[in-house]
Order: C-alpha cells, then structure tokens, then sequence
C-alpha cells in the first residue's frame, strides 16, 4: 500500500514536471526555412511583427522590462535590437564594448522571458560595406551564438544595410565567413542578410545555398519606396528567394518627413499576402517621424505619449483605435467638500470623432448634510455634450458643469451619489486636466 502511494506520488511529480516542461518549451518554436517561408517546428508559416529600438548606445532607456511586456501586450513578437557600428557610440569605433553587449544582454532577457523572438542586428550604415568590420564582426557573433546556440528566439542580423556601390559579391564574401562562424556553434537559428543598396536590391541575389535557415532582408520607408520596390520584391519571392523585413518606416528613408499611410496600407497588404514578416523602425522618442513616441514622452507608455508612426503602429499592431486608456482620462478630484470620481466606462470613434462615456460619483467628505452640489470637470479639448442624466449639465468650451437634479440634490455626510453620467464627443484624444 505504502509503495502504491509512493509510486502514485512518483509519477504525479513526473506528470508535473513533464507537463511544465512542455509548457516552457512549446511556447517559443524554433524557426526554420522552407522555401521562401519562415515557418515553426511544425512547419507552418510564421509571421513576425514588431519593432526595431533606436541605436542601443543612444536610446537604452528603452531596453527595460516594461517596455518589453508593454509591447508584447499589443501582439509585438518580435523585438530588434540595433546596435550601430560606426556611428558615434558605434561598436567599432568610440562605443563600448561591454556596455553594448550588456544591453543585448538584457534585451534578449526580457524577450525570452515575454515569449518573443529577438534580432541581434550588426547596424552597418556609414560604413556601408560590411566587409570594413569584418574582423570584429565575426568575433562579435562568434561571442552571441556561443551564447544564443541553445536559445530558439535569437536571430541574428549580420549587417543592416549595405550601401555605396557594394556589390552582391561583396557582400557574399562577409557573409560566407560571418555565417561560418556562427554555424559553428549554432547550426539552426535564423540568419538575416543584409542585401544591396540599403537593402533595396534583392535581384541582385545569389543565394547562400551551402548554408541552411538563411533569409535576406529588404528595407523599405513607404513615404520613398512604393509599387517598383514591391514589384522588385514579388519578383525575388517568385524566384524562391525567404525575405524578411527587418526595417521600415512609413515616413520617408530619412526616418523623417511626412507619413504615407496609403503607401504602408499598400506594403502591410502586399506583406501579409506572402506572410513576410515586418519591423518597424524605431522604438524611442527621438524627434524625427520615425520614432514612435514623441519627444516629449516621459517614462510612461501611455498613448498619449505615441507619435502619429506610434498610433499608426498601435492601431496597425492591435487592431484598436489608439484612443486614451482609462487611466489618462480618469480623474479624482478632492474639492473642499467632495471627492468626486469620473470615470470613462466606454469609449469610442466614429465619424472622426473621439466619444467617451463618463459615469461620475460624489461623495460629501464634510460633516455637513449637503442640499445642493455643482462640479466641473475640465478637459484639455473643447468638448460637446451628447447626453447625459441624473445632473444638470452645461458644457463651457473644455469644461463640463453638471450641478443637481431637483430629486439628486441631497448627500448626507459621508454618502456618496452614484449614476451620474455623460456621453461627450471631441475632435482629438482627450484627457481630463
Ligand atoms: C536613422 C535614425 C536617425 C539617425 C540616422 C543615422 O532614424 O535618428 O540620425 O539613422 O544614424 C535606415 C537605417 C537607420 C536609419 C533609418 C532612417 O537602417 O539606421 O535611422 N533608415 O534614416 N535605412 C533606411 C532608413
């Protein structure tokens, strides 16, 4: 009997661990290959959408747990982590070193623990020809994919985007080598080839055919790149070619400049249809289009702090109007007699208008029996009234003053009067000052 329950014991343990070992494995699927498709280890197409952060050496801040969950609570799977290589900062020139490699670190940290994929992208640009760097390239990933082998998440990105006049050959020669390395001591997370002109001419291809899970990427910023650099593409994949977009903008290649949301509507289409997989630039709020919050951002990731590439990218990432949370349009105000609580319980857009449903309560926080009561509840927009009850309401450009109802006006010492309630309309986002 003794040993019945011992082996019951035994192999609910096992069943336990078993089943929290699957769990923690199933949940990031390796990556591989097949034809022109990045695929799962069961061999179904997989798409990665997500974003790329700013240089690490300028923008870190970004790198922080929050950030990660945040993202990955819009459906972001994928994060792309920069690091430029020449610029100032650079890796191979003033940057350093360690400092770098420790925010990759982290990067991938938190990735993994959000259950999300992760390039570690080698940001050529100045340098244009990845071969310059070669040297520390090849020690650099070396280092990663000795560390990264046994991580199903890690991508590795060998040169961002080749530019000047550097041919197809060229660019073969660094990555024959860089993928050696890396092969070494990982044989099977996903590679990410930089291809010529700034990653525009992917029919200038041969592929690396000696090597496996290997894609090449195109870049595009649909403000500058349109119908040709999508014909370009098509051609590419119809040639057999695994693309990835490993950057774009939906602003002009400056990362700046207007934003043509009929262009991104077009390439969002066009990359769904061959389920290529697509990443935004740029994770911080550096004052250029690109970046998707604005630069008056603090540390919080309200949407309010989105740039319009920022809303664009919510909306494009969730499926939701980037209207306020209900956190930024919440107010509880202390007057000298009340406390009062407004609260949006439903929001919506319609018509190009932004629509909040406030419930509101009072509560008499004096000793005092109050017989009559009037609040008002400013906004940072001009606002108009739609509807509303149990309250007198009028509505003074951003303000809404609701005093009492003949039947409401009484609140006893310490109660507090629900069911107040508004429906306003406003051109903008609005929040409650
Ligand atoms: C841009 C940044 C900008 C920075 C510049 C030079 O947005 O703040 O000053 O690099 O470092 C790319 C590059 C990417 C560019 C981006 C926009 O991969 O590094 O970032 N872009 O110009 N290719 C096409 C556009």
């Amino acid at each position: 009997m003794k040993n019945k329950i011992v082996s019951v014991l035994f192999f609910c343990i096992m069943l336990f661990c078993l089943t929290g070992y699957t769990q923690q494995t199933e949940k990031i699927s390796a990556l591989s290959v097949k034809g022109t498709q990045l695929v799962n280890s069961e061999g179904s197409p997989v798409q990665l959408k997500g974003i790329s952060t700013h240089g690490i050496a300028w923008f870190p801040e970004y790198i922080n747990e929050e950030c990660i969950k945040e993202l990955k609570s819009w459906g972001v799977n994928v994060i792309r982590l920069s690091m430029y290589t020449e610029e100032n900062g650079g890796y191979c020139t003033d940057g350093k070193k360690e400092d770098l490699k420790n925010l990759i670190k982290k990067g991938v940290e938190y990735a993994t623990k959000y259950d999300m994929y992760v390039i570690i992208d080698w940001h050529i640009l100045s340098d244009g020809n990845p071969n310059k760097h070669i040297t520390e390239a090849k020690a650099f990933f070396d280092e990663m994919s000795k560390q990264y082998a046994k991580q199903k998440n890690v991508i590795y990105e060998i040169c961002n985007e080749p530019n000047g006049n550097v041919s197809w050959e060229e660019i073969q020669t660094y990555a024959q080598q860089v993928i050696s390395v890396i092969r070494k001591n990982d044989a099977k997370n996903i590679i990410l080839v930089g291809t010529p002109n700034w990653c525009q001419s992917v029919d200038q291809i041969q592929p690396l055919s000696e090597f496996e899970n290997i894609m090449y990427t195109l870049h595009f910023y649909a403000g500058t790149h349109k119908q040709e650099l999508r014909n370009t593409m098509k051609k590419a994949i119809d040639s057999g070619l695994p693309l990835f977009v490993s950057e774009y903008g939906i602003c002009d290649a400056s990362g700046n400049g207007a934003i043509d949301t009929e262009q991104a509507k077009e390439w969002i289409h066009f990359l769904n249809e061959f389920h290529i997989s697509y990443v935004m630039w740029n994770l911080s709020n550096k004052a250029e289009t690109s970046a998707i919050f604005k630069s008056t951002q603090k540390n919080s990731f309200s949407i309010e702090d989105l740039s319009d590439s920022g809303k664009w990218f919510y909306q494009m990432m969730t499926g939701k109007n980037p209207v306020s949370t209900l956190k930024n349009t919440t107010g509880n105000f202390d007057t000298k007699d009340f406390t009062i609580s407004a609260k949006v319980i439903h929001q919506w857009q319609d018509g190009g208008k932004y629509y909040y449903n406030y419930q509101v309560s009072i509560k008499n926080t004096s000793s005092d029996f109050k017989t009559q009561w009037n609040i008002s509840l400013p906004f940072n927009e001009n606002i108009t009234l739609v509807n509303g009850w149990n309250g007198v309401f009028t509505i003074k450009q951003n303000t809404v003053w609701i005093e009492n109802k003949d039947y409401n006006a009484f609140i006893p010492s310490g109660k507090t009067l629900e069911n107040i309630g508004f429906i306003i309309c406003a051109d903008k986002n609005i929040v409650l000052q």
